[in-house]
């Protein structure tokens, strides 16, 4: 590999950031050398507690048993907005950007106090309690914040569920934790397309026994279906309600929240987040991460149907009491220079988006940044998946004309928080490289038997030792949680990324190891995008890859077998793919399918997915041994008709 290119630390930001390179030293070595005593100093700086914890750690991993802060008392809503009220409370906290160019709306922290309260207070009339789980299938509208945090204030556990996924996906996700409330809205809307949120609920709740009520915020104002008894008109509950409520005293190991994600086998897991420690993380590396000033505006474009959206949209900025910007639409809405004209508009002085969205942006040409000057971007930031270089410097040296640092943050669903960082002003900055650990991560790179590897080296990236933001479950599934995570190398926390570390000591993430791939940055199982495939009347068998794609960074590769008597034609593979979108959503639309009337298998039967890859690439001198495939000419085969 040529020797990577090194951006200094900026001196620019060196004058105002929370941290020096030595300062970042210091910390991160004390993080861990005094691992409990450095945390619980930050839980005291970052989080205000209504009683304080027993006990800062407890871990072990090979039981699959966490815990943080046990016997701290705290809640979420509080220290997001009440906190900041003195000194807050006509400052904005959420600048509402609507996908219509024209719509925007300011949400002071007082606003958002009554808002949140009054939901809250809605939710208890709904007979929502502690521990409840409610499921959020929102668009990106405020209503959706404060669904989040009235959730938190009353004590539910959220699930929210990505609004572009299907009906099908939805009912799996509400199933599963037996949500009792699903929040909605009538319509959604992106780049001006109507998205049919609440028929979508409609369909879903159709199988949900769980379900007791359906909160639907109106949007559009278009007509929708009406369960009387069952829906329940948002605005109108709300109306009614107090500004003031009680917030429910947590444990910070209650649960917080689930968030359903990709694994390489099965259906998605509910990944499960608790109260303290998550919150910790969520404020902590947001302030070090973005080296949030005071005062500043700060925009992540994330849906908050992802963990970003989570973390680095709404807990993260509105512990630290900042303002942080809530975006409705598209990139390419009205055109693709809109994510430029909302940052001089609303002059956001941090930027956090994903390599996807600026390969994207990048390919449609230079001349959307024209009439844009950005001049208000201090830092930028990238989240979701490697970034490759040639994006990276295209947003170095035409989004930010050079003069701000780009922060690459690898982190997982699973990790509640950033996890890997170029810290701006602490650490040089090597594009490609998502840096170095943050405070508190100890990482390993691991060989296929598990033996540590030392110094520069490629492995299984794993982690020995617990963070406060780490999942704490996968909802109601223990084994699973275990089995997934802890069980390849007993000891370690297991990423599923592989990676390099340079001589520097810089990691370079080089993508999933296991059976999942990144569609613009988004996680997708292959067996998901495989069990929709197959539930179609035709299909007898498929087997799903990544491969190489110019925006998507991946995209899916779906290599198909029909039963028998089937015709093989193309207008079969567009019914087949719309198949997959209902099952699933637009997300996981298969990009090719490849019919394979034969699959290259063991001859125990597995498939050998190395080849199916390899294939996939277009890469045929490399296939590998083929010498132990029951049937060596399906490969044959395969290769003939890529
Ligand atoms: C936050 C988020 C996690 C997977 C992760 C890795 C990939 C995320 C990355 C990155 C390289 C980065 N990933 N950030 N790879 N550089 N900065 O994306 O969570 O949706 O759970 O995905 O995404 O493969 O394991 P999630």
């Amino acid at each position: 590999m040529s020797e990577a290119k090194i951006y200094p630390v900026f001196e620019s930001i060196k004058a105002t950031t929370h941290l020096t390179q030595e300062q970042y030293q210091e910390k991160y070595r004390r993080s861990l050398d005094d691992s409990d005593g450095f945390w619980a100093e930050q839980a005291e700086e970052h989080l205000d507690w209504f009683e304080r914890w027993d006990q800062v750690s407890e871990f072990d991993f090979h039981k699959a048993d966490i815990k943080w802060f046990s016997g701290g008392k705290l809640n979420v809503s509080v220290n997001c907005i009440d906190r900041h009220l003195p000194e807050r409370a006509n400052q904005t906290a959420i600048i509402w950007e609507g996908d219509d160019p024209n719509a925007s709306e300011r949400i002071s922290y007082q606003e958002l106090h009554d808002n949140v309260c009054q939901l809250a207070n809605a939710l208890r009339e709904l007979g929502i309690k502690k521990g409840d789980r409610v499921c959020l299938y929102m668009p990106m509208i405020p209503e959706a914040i404060y669904s989040m945090l009235a959730c938190t204030r009353v004590g539910a556990v959220h699930s929210v569920v990505f609004g572009g996924f299907s009906p099908e996906a939805l009912r799996g996700r509400i199933n599963d934790s037996e949500c009792k409330l699903v929040i909605t809205a009538d319509e959604g809307l992106r780049g001006a397309k109507p998205i049919p949120l609440k028929a979508n609920v409609d369909k879903a709740c159709e199988e949900t026994p769980s379900i007791e009520h359906v909160l639907v915020c109106k949007v559009t104002g278009n007509q929708v279906g009406w369960q009387e008894g069952r829906d329940i008109d948002y605005q109108t509950i709300v109306a009614k309600q107090a500004t003031q409520c009680e917030p429910e005293v947590m444990d910070a190991e209650d649960p917080m929240f689930i968030l359903y994600t990709s694994g390489s086998t099965g259906t998605p897991k509910g990944v499960l987040h608790t109260t303290g420690g998550y919150l910790l993380t969520a404020a902590m590396t947001f302030k070090y991460v973005f080296d949030y000033q005071e005062g500043e505006v700060y925009w992540c474009t994330a849906d908050i149907g992802w963990v970003t959206g989570h973390t680095y949209l709404t807990y993260g900025p509105l512990c630290n009491g900042a303002t942080t910007l809530v975006f409705e639409g598209v990139p390419t809405y009205p055109d693709a220079s809109r994510f430029w004209q909302v940052v001089d508009k609303h002059q956001v002085n941090i930027f956090y988006t994903a390599p996807t969205a600026l390969r994207a942006l990048m390919g449609a040409g230079d001349e959307f940044l024209e009439n844009t000057s950005r001049s208000s971007i201090r830092i930028l930031g990238t989240v979701g998946e490697p970034i490759n270089p040639e994006a990276w410097e295209w947003y170095f040296h035409k989004v930010g004309h050079g003069k701000c640092p780009i922060v690459d943050t690898w982190w997982q669903t699973e990790t509640g928080g950033t996890m890997l960082v170029s810290m701006p002003g602490a650490t040089a900055t090597k594009p490609g490289s998502a840096g170095l650990p943050f405070f508190g991560v100890e990482l390993v790179l691991l060989d296929d038997e598990g033996q540590v590897l030392e110094g520069a080296a490629s492995g299984n990236l794993a982690i020995p030792r617990s963070w406060p933001g780490q999942m704490r479950g996968v909802y109601n599934n223990p084994k699973r949680f275990y089995d997934a995570y802890f069980s390849m190398y007993p000891g370690y926390y297991f990423t599923g990324d592989g990676c390099r570390r340079d001589e520097d000591g810089y990691y370079w993430i080089t993508g999933r190891v296991d059976d999942v791939i990144n569609v613009s940055g988004h996680r997708m199982g292959t067996a998901e995008v495989e069990s929709a495939l197959v539930l179609h009347e035709t299909v007898s068998e498929a087997a799903v890859v990544g491969y190489p794609h110019d925006i998507k960074g991946q995209g899916i590769y779906a290599y198909v077998t029909l039963m028998s008597g089937q015709v093989y034609s193309d207008a079969l593979k567009a019914e087949l793919i719309k198949h997959v979108r209902s099952e699933i959503g637009p997300v996981a639309t298969p990009d090719i399918i490849h019919w394979a009337p034969g699959l290259p298998k063991t001859r125990s039967g597995k498939i050998m997915r190395r080849i199916l890859r390899k294939i996939a690439e277009d890469d045929f001198s490399n296939l590998g041994d083929i010498s132990t495939l029951a049937d060596p000419g399906v490969v044959e085969d395969l290769t003939k008709t890529r």
